[in-house]
């Protein structure tokens, strides 16, 4: 057993990893390092990288050893996580794991992950998943967006949506972990997610998308006509319910304004069908507008019906929280363009989308025009339209599912052609491969848009990459939209299945490189370790308590505080193992052989695990993440003793 409190001060001083590996006027540093057996001493000659190439070849290369423009922020589908791209560059630098399990982080095992997984859950939920032991480890994240402050991106967090398990998660931009996730009462399928723009987030507004009973317990099945779909306003900052409103139709995707006066929604399913035929059945369907104002007031007045726990007011037709704008068949995405004024409800299954003044609006609701006046422009593009990003010149760009194309176009001359003149608003056209979903464009769906590059994420690759076999990834291209003529620069395989994607420029993205210590996401291994009278930090400590065995330990590369400790067969063990590293990129992990255990513990983190140790013998944990020149020796047993 050591402390390794003695090598703390080296570890605070030592270099970075990027110090380390950019540039051979620091190899006299990392040449100290590395004979100091530090994070750097693998690093030996042939390994160093060569000084970064400086001049990228051609628009949207960015060399090796150069940093990325832009963060880009991915959703993964069906994969449940949060994946970090570079723009222009296209690299993958990050995988957030949100609504999945991941192997090599622990999420979903560790004791912090679990907590984040389950405290936010309904309560029937909860008793369901503790009766048959089960943590929910799958999700289907379509929609990453990020906190606003006056209209623009503030870098606190983003909020994604699950559609599978009707759930809306937050991550922390500071550490890019998830913090909060939380289950949506009376909706079934989360599926359009935004925050609000203005003044601030606010608002986080989740569309429940499939219409089902409310209360949805059993005594109401076969019967359509009694099922709802419902709007959600979260608080972004506690990740608690505002308040629902319950519309008529399927919620789709959705956007808030400039103005913090109204969001929108697009509904398909206006028919309240449940098969194909019937909620495709009417040539019309809606977009929904929902007057903040008139809600909160309402809410405030107590004007609502309390329904799982949370305020629900009646928005259906005829109320006078809402109007419905009618839209041809089945409008899908819904996005508000940077001019703070018009938003585009894109058309699906016509080959129109139809723009929305918000400064009509509030005629609307005083019923002095009727809701379609508020359409000022309804261009025909193509086949498909399904999501429009913008740039800062007034254009707009539309996928076209059907077509595989995307469509720039003119909003002033697609309003100019609404009102009769003949003018073409479609500006041009580029093929994509093949049938994009979303697109999104740098800072598009802010008041502040660069206009220098735009993401199509299609859903299928087909022939553009070798082949992979029957299931193919998909291909996010990038598009250069500074000139008159979109350019298409670069294919980017994804697996499973992006659907949309922000474009954030870098320096509103400023994560840290080490934990604080004083993280609350390890608050119960604090107050433990306080009840347990032991140092958290630089503990090496078995607690036994009953049944219950507490194991503190603290990890500095390349070794763990404790080569071994001891428990009894049918012990319930929980592992605390603390990086006291401080050196970024050194993450050191804890993975115990045979009982399917592994979790990641970064620098300056304390990351816990609990499990029962069943099976006899002499059981190996090591540190999985490759941390230094000894990382293969960074481990020791656990010692169980039979059960005699
Ligand atoms: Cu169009 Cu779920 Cu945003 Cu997919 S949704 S494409
Ligand atoms: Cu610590 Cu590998």
């Amino acid at each position: 057993m050591a402390n390794l409190k003695h090598l703390k001060e080296r570890k605070k001083t030592g270099p970075s990893r990027r110090d380390v590996l950019t540039g051979p006027a620091k190899l006299a540093a990392a040449g100290a390092f590395v004979s100091a057996g530090g994070a750097g001493g693998l690093l030996t000659g042939s390994m160093l990288a060569a000084p970064a190439a400086n001049a990228a070849e051609g628009k949207g290369s960015v060399g090796p050893g150069e940093l990325d423009e832009y963060y880009g922020f991915w959703s993964s589908g069906q994969a449940g996580e949060l994946r970090i791209m570079g723009v222009p560059s296209m690299r993958e630098l990050m995988r957030v794991p949100v609504f999945n399990r991941c192997s090599a982080t622990g999420w979903g095992q560790s004791n912090e992950s679990k907590k984040i997984l389950t405290e936010g859950l309904l309560p029937e939920t909860k008793e369901y998943l503790d009766k048959h032991g089960e943590v929910w480890l799958n999700g289907d994240l379509h929609h990453p967006h990020m906190s606003f402050t006056d209209g623009t991106y503030d870098g606190r967090y983003l909020f994604v949506n699950d559609k599978a398990n009707t759930r809306v998660a937050r991550i922390r931009c500071d550490v890019m972990k998830c913090d909060k996730i939380i289950e949506i009462p009376n909706a079934s399928s989360i599926h359009g997610l935004r925050p609000q723009k203005f003044p601030r987030t606010g608002y986080v507004f989740a569309n429940g998308e499939h219409r089902v009973p409310i209360p949805n317990d059993g005594k109401i099945l076969d019967e359509p006509e009694k099922y709802h779909a419902v709007f959600t306003a979260i608080d972004g900052d506690t990740m608690e319910i505002a308040w629902q409103v319950i519309v008529d139709g399927n919620l789709d995707n959705c956007d808030a304004d400039y103005q913090g006066l109204y969001a929108i929604s697009t509904c398909y399913n206006g028919e309240e069908g449940v098969t194909l035929a019937e909620m495709t059945a009417n040539e019309q369907d809606w977009a929904v507008v929902f007057d903040l104002k008139a809600i909160e007031a309402a809410v405030k007045k107590g004007d609502f019906k309390k329904i799982g726990g949370v305020p629900v007011l009646n928005g259906q037709k005829g109320s006078k929280y809402t109007r419905y704008i009618p839209i041809s068949n089945s409008p899908h995405g819904c996005n508000t363009a940077p001019d703070g004024r018009h938003v585009v409800i894109n058309g699906k299954l016509s080959p129109t989308v139809s723009v929305i003044d918000v400064t009509k609006l509030p005629d609307v609701f005083a019923d002095k025009i009727k809701p379609r006046g508020c359409i000022v422009a309804e261009p025909e593009l193509g086949l498909g339209p399904l999501h429009t990003a913008f740039d800062g010149k007034g254009n707009a760009y539309t996928t076209l599912f059907l077509d595989s194309q995307v469509a720039k176009w003119s909003i002033e001359k697609a309003i100019r052609a609404f009102k009769g003149e003949k003018v073409n608003p479609i500006l041009d056209k580029v093929d994509v491969h093949y049938q994009p979903g979303h697109n999104h464009s740098a800072m598009g769906e802010t008041k502040e848009p660069d206009g220098n590059w735009l993401v199509s994420l299609n859903k299928f690759s087909k022939d553009r990459f070798l082949n992979v076999g029957p299931l193919k990834p998909e291909n996010d291209q990038l598009i250069d939209i500074s000139g008159d003529k979109m350019k298409l620069v670069h294919d980017g395989p994804t697996f499973a299945e992006p659907h949309d994607c922000i474009i954030v420029r870098a320096d509103i993205v400023n994560p840290k490189s080490v934990w604080d210590r004083k993280d609350p996401i390890w608050e119960e291994a604090r107050q433990q370790a306080k009840k347990d009278k032991v140092d958290l930090d630089w503990g090496e400590h078995v607690i036994r308590d009953g049944n219950k065995v507490r194991v503190y330990m603290h990890s500095v590369a390349p070794s763990f505080s404790l080569e071994k400790f001891t428990v009894k067969q049918g012990n319930e063990v929980t592992v605390y193992v603390t990086n006291m590293d401080d050196v970024d990129d050194l993450t050191h992990g804890f993975t115990l052989s045979n009982y399917g255990i592994a979790i990641e513990v970064p620098a300056q983190a304390t990351a816990s695990v609990t499990f029962i140790a069943d099976r006899p013998g002499v059981h190996w944990f090591y540190c999985q993440w490759f941390c230094h020149a000894l990382h293969m020796e960074m481990r020791g047993r656990m010692l169980v003793e039979p059960k005699s």
